[in-house]
C-alpha cells in the first residue's frame, strides 16, 4: 500500500549523500574534543547562524533544556508563550531537572509575543519573587500554524530583553524553514538571540541531532549542562557527517516543502467539512479544522488508505518534508476528497 506520512518532518530519512558521508566520516572522541567531523559541523553551524560557537546535542528537547539551564539558576523563571513547545511538549524538563519555573504570556495567531506582555512579566528585584532569567521565542512557531517570525519580531523582543537584562533564547527547531520562507539568512533571524537551538533531524532530514549556537562563554556553559544531562557523546562524527551534508544541501530545498504545503492547503480548502485559510500558510506545517463530528472515523479511514497525519483532536496537522513529493500531495488530496465525500 502507498504510504504518505504527513505526521511530522521528524519522520524524514537521511539522503543517499548523507548515508555515504556517515559511512566515510572521520571519527574521534568528542568528550576529548577530538572528533574532527563534529568539530567541522559545529564550526559550520556557528558560522551559518552568525554566532561565535556551537554545541551538538541529541535532540531539540535536549537543546532547549540545556539552553535554558545554561541561562537560569534553580528558582529562576523564564518567560515563554503559552503555546511554546518548551512549555507544552518537553515534559516540563527545565522545571523538573533545573528547578526553573515557567511564566507564560499569550502567543498571538503567528506565535509572536507582545513585547509589553513580556516587559510586564519580568519580575522586579524583590526577594519575594523568582528572578527572571530569560524569554523564549519559537521560530517557526509549531502550534501557531508554523508561522515564521521576522527579524523585526525578534528585535522587538530582544529590545525588551536587553532593557530588562534578561537573555533571549530562540527555539529555532525549524529556523531554516523560517529563513527560506522569509528569504532572509538564518543569521539575520538569529542576530538578536543570546542562544538559539535548531534541529537537524526535522526538515533538514538528518537521523539525529540538534545544535545550540551562542557566544563562546555561553556555549562553554552549555557543554557543562550537556554533560550533566548525559548528552556528551563519543564518536559522534558518525551522525555529525549527515549534519554537514544537511547544511550544505538540504536548506534551499525546503522551498519545495513549502510549495507542497501550499498546494495541499489549497486543495484541502476546496473540500467541504474542512476549514483552512491557505493564505495564512507560510511554511511546511498545514493545520486545519475538521468541521464534522465523525472526524475520528475519517481519520481512521485515511490511515487505512496510507495517509498518515492529524487525529488526536478535530484540529489536524499535515507536515510536508523531504519524503513527500508533489505526487504524494495529489494522492493525499484524492484520498481526503473520497473519504470526506461520504
Ligand atoms: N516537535 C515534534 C513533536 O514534539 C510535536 C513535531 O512533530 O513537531 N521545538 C519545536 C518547535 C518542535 O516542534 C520540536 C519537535 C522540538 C522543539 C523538540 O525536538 P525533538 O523532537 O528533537 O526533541
Amino acid at each position: 500500500m502507498r504510504v504518505v506520512d504527513l505526521r511530522s518532518d521528524t519522520v524524514t530519512h537521511p539522503s543517499p549523500e548523507m548515508r555515504m558521508a556517515m559511512y566515510e566520516a572521520e571519527l574521534g572522541d568528542d568528550v576529548y574534543g577530538e572528533d574532527p567531523t563534529l568539530n567541522a559541523l559545529e564550526a559550520k553551524a556557528a558560522e551559518r547562524l552568525g554566532k561565535e560557537a556551537a554545541v551538538f546535542v541529541a535532540s531539540g528537547t535536549m537543546g532547549n533544556l540545556v539552553s535554558v539551564l545554561a541561562h537560569a539558576q534553580r528558582g529562576d523563571e523564564i518567560i515563554l508563550g503559552s503555546k511554546a513547545h518548551i512549555f507544552r511538549s518537553e515534559a516540563g524538563g527545565a522545571s523538573a531537572l533545573g528547578g526553573v519555573s515557567f511564566h507564560t504570556v499569550p502567543n498571538d495567531d503567528r506565535g509572536m509575543l507582545d513585547p509589553e506582555d513580556v516587559r510586564a512579566a519580568v519580575r522586579p528585584n524583590d526577594p519575594h519573587m523568582p528572578r527572571t532569567a530569560a524569554v523564549c521565542l519559537e521560530n517557526t512557531q509549531n502550534a501557531c500554524g508554523g508561522a515564521a517570525l521576522t527579524q523585526d519580531d525578534m528585535q522587538a523582543i530582544s529590545a525588551v530583553a536587553r532593557e530588562t537584562n534578561i537573555a533571549l533564547h530562540v527555539d529555532g527547531a525549524r529556523i531554516f524553514n523560517a529563513a527560506v520562507a522569509l528569504e532572509a539568512p538564518a543569521s539575520e533571524l538569529a542576530r538578536d538571540a543570546d542562544s538559539l537551538t535548531f534541529c537537524l533531524s526535522k526538515g533538514l532530514s538528518c537521523p539525529i541531532g540538534s545544535i545550540i549556537v551562542g557566544d563562546a562563554d555561553y556555549i562553554q556553559e552549555a557543554r557543562r549542562w550537556r554533560k550533566m544531562v548525559g548528552g556528551s557523546m563519543r564518536q559522534v562524527g558518525v551522525i555529525a557527517a549527515a549534519g554537514i551534508v544537511a547544511l550544505d544541501t538540504m536548506v534551499e530545498r525546503l522551498a519545495e516543502d513549502h510549495a507542497n504545503a501550499r498546494k495541499l492547503a489549497e486543495g484541502l480548502a476546496e473540500i467541504p467539512g474542512i476549514d483552512i485559510d491557505p493564505d495564512s500558510l507560510p511554511t511546511n506545517l498545514v493545520f486545519f479544522e475538521i468541521q464534522r463530528d465523525d472526524w475520528q472515523d475519517l481519520h481512521r479511514q485515511l490511515v487505512e488508505r496510507g495517509v498518515k497525519g492529524g487525529g488526536g483532536t478535530s484540529r489536524w496537522r499535515y507536515v510536508t518534508h523531504y519524503g513527500i513529493t508533489e505526487s504524494d500531495i495529489d494522492y493525499t488530496l484524492e484520498q481526503v476528497r473520497e473519504v470526506f465525500a461520504v
